[in-house]
């Protein structure tokens, strides 16, 4: 059967028609499996396609067979498409075998699908070669199925395994940089971005600043309605904050009812309003506490932007003794840390207060 869109790089699909299998492996493939996993057959010689295909059907290893002709037809193929093993012959005019290898090696996304090479050669320094430019295995020509067919089983099971191992991988980063409450980034996760951001704007001269916020009497929120209620607050202010912040900024749960933000690029009166804007924003917001009446929610802010020269732990510390600031001046406020503030006040000539004295509720 030949596909039209690809019928000039003479790709044929075949579905297994027969479950015999050479009775070789360890166990069938199951059904999903053989569906999905595809292979594709690059040899110059048709009958030489012919028999890897039958060998490669009899199988059941494979739900689909691609055919390429030659090396440049198999390597138009690797670029259109996804495989999950290469079946190569070696020698082949224009693009043998392992330059088509080297050739799919260099390419970004090209680094693991496993190469295969069927060949009548019998230099030992050449397969040396190849197996050091990164083919998975050598297999002599005339082949014996069995062979082929356990050797392919064999790496198709690192692949998925490896593939396990990085889906596992990805998973437990997402878990370890990410507050399983709130879903918001971990202290460690923001303290170490903010450790890079520091160095970039020391590096850069660029600016960059940190609010520090903390809900106010959130003991209040558990104590009246509970643990469970008050962790759905802490989540909900978690959205609220992100759909506040820009895609530069960084949001991460600092502590139990506190969160740090990082705004890079942002100079002290940009991180004063974003800041503004964040706690106007969780005071607008009615929140789920399970009884009908929504409940208010207020956050106390404390912003700092970096100095010269200044430390990491320096420019978090300024910002949470503004915090406490805000906290001690009645709460649902945002300060700016002392330093800057000083500048601040003298940029605007002191003609109107930086900070919007609100009311302690
Ligand atoms: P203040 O305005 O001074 O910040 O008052 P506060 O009650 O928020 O401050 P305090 O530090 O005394 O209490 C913080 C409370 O936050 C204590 C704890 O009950 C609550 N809290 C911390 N982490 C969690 C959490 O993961 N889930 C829930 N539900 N509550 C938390
Ligand atoms: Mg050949
Ligand atoms: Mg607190
Ligand atoms: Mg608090």
């Amino acid at each position: 059967m030949r596909l039209d869109p690809l019928s000039d790089l003479s790709i044929q699909v075949a579905l297994p028609s027969s479950r015999r299998g050479w009775g070789v492996g360890p166990k069938r493939p199951d059904r999903e499996e053989s569906r999905l996993a595809s292979v594709l057959v690059i040899d110059d010689s048709a009958s030489a396609r012919s028999e890897i295909r039958a060998v490669l059907e009899g199988s059941c290893l494979f739900g689909r067979i691609l055919e390429a002709v030659d090396g440049l037809a198999g390597l138009r193929m690797l670029l259109a498409e996804t495989v999950d093993a290469v079946v190569c012959d070696l020698e082949m005019p224009g693009l043998d075998g392992e330059k088509l290898l080297r050739a799919q090696r260099s390419r970004p996304d090209g680094q693991d699908v496993p190469f295969f090479f069927l060949t009548a050669q019998r230099d030992p320094e050449r397969m040396a070669r190849l197996l050091r430019a990164g083919a998975s295995d050598t297999i002599q020509k005339p082949f014996h199925p069995a062979e082929l067919i356990a050797r392919l089983e064999t790496h198709l099971r690192v692949r998925r395994l490896q593939a396990e191992l990085r889906d596992k991988n990805a998973m437990l980063e997402r878990i370890s940089t990410t507050d399983a409450v709130t879903g918001m980034r971990t202290r460690r996760y923001a303290g170490e971005l903010l450790s890079i951001e520091v160095l970039r704007a020391s590096r850069y001269h660029t600016p960059l600043a940190v609010a520090m916020c903390d809900l106010d009497h959130f003991k209040r929120v558990n104590d009246s309605f509970g643990h469970p209620a008050g962790d759905a607050v802490l989540a909900a202010v978690s959205d609220v904050i992100r759909r506040t912040l820009r895609a530069t900024d960084a949001a991460g749960r600092y502590g139990g009812e506190e969160f740090l933000l990082v705004l890079p690029g942002t100079n002290i009166a940009g991180a004063h309003a974003l800041a503004e804007r964040v706690r106007a924003a969780i005071e607008e917001t009615g929140f789920d506490v399970g009884v009908e009446a929504p409940y208010p929610v207020t956050v106390s802010i404390g912003v700092a932007a970096l100095g010269d020269g200044q430390s990491v732990e320096a420019l978090v510390r300024a910002a949470d003794e503004a915090l406490y600031e805000a906290k001690a001046a009645g709460r649902n406020r945002v300060v700016v840390a002392g330093d800057t503030q000083r500048a601040l006040d003298s940029a605007v000539g002191k003609t109107r207060p930086a900070i919007r004295a609100r009311r302690p509720r």
